[in-house]
This record gives structure tokens, C-alpha cells and sequence, in this order.
């Protein structure tokens, strides 16, 4: 039987470092569920990181295991950023990587979001 629960949460990644105010960002938005940040590597014009405030390794541990009011808060932040960059009307996107196929590279769930230009066509 495959053996399931909550992956090790490392303390010691860069958004639990920034959320602990260790490592600076450029701060869109912060609430009680939420921080959302300047991506330190752009890959459009606007590219913002939203996070959850608690300790989620990926979206999966996130999807499965945050409280509804957890869940319903940091997906209400999302939607909130994007209307606070003035990205709703020309429309944004939106992204997670999950797991090493899915290139998650930090073990902190986080949505990218991307916007400001005409955006490619999704290439898996
Ligand atoms: P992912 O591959 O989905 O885990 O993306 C991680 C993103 O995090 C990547 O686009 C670069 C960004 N990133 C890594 N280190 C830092 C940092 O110290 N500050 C900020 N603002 N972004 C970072």
C-alpha cells in the first residue's frame, strides 16, 4: 500500500524566510492568509508569487490539508492582487508547479501569477 500523508515541511526554505521577514521582498499584498510578492526572476512584465501563510509544501499538501477558511482566504488574495495590478481586464495567468515534474524548485506552495503582455501559448 502506498504510504500517504503530509510531506516534511523544511522551515528552512526562501519563502518561509521571507515570510519570517529573514529575506526582503517587494510586497504587493499581505492579509491574514496571504503574502504576495515580486518574483525575483521576471518572466513577464508583471510576475507576482502569492503564498500561503501557513505551512504548505506544495499544492497538493495545500489542496488537501488547509482548513476551508485557509483555503478560501488565499484563493480570495489571488483574485484580489490581480485586480490591485490592474491585470483583470486584459486577463493574467495564473500557475503552480508541483513536485519535481512539475519544476517546483521552492517547498512552499506558490501561485504564479503572470501578466502585462500577451502571453504564449502553454508548452508543457
Ligand atoms: P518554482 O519553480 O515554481 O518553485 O518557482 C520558484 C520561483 O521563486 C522562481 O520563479 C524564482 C522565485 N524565487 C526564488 N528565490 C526567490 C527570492 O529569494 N525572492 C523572490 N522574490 N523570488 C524568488
Amino acid at each position: 500500500m502506498a504510504v500517504t500523508g503530509k510531506p516534511p515541511y523544511e522551515e528552512g526554505n526562501i519563502f518561509a524566510r521571507i515570510l519570517r521577514g529573514e529575506i526582503p521582498c517587494r510586497k504587493v499584498h499581505e492579509d491574514e492568509h496571504a503574502l504576495a510578492f515580486h518574483d525575483i526572476a521576471p518572466q513577464a512584465p508583471v510576475h507576482v508569487l502569492v503564498i500561503p501563510k501557513g505551512p504548505y509544501v506544495s499544492f497538493a499538501d495545500f489542496a488537501a490539508t488547509a482548513p476551508a477558511e485557509e483555503l478560501a482566504g488565499f484563493w480570495r488574495a489571488v483574485g484580489l492582487v490581480a485586480r490591485q495590478l490592474g491585470l483583470e481586464d486584459s486577463g493574467y495567468r495564473l500557475l503552480s508547479n508541483m513536485g519535481p515534474d512539475g519544476g517546483q524548485e521552492v517547498g512552499h506552495f506558490h501561485v504564479h501569477l503572470f501578466g502585462g503582455r500577451r502571453l504564449g501559448r502553454m508548452v508543457p
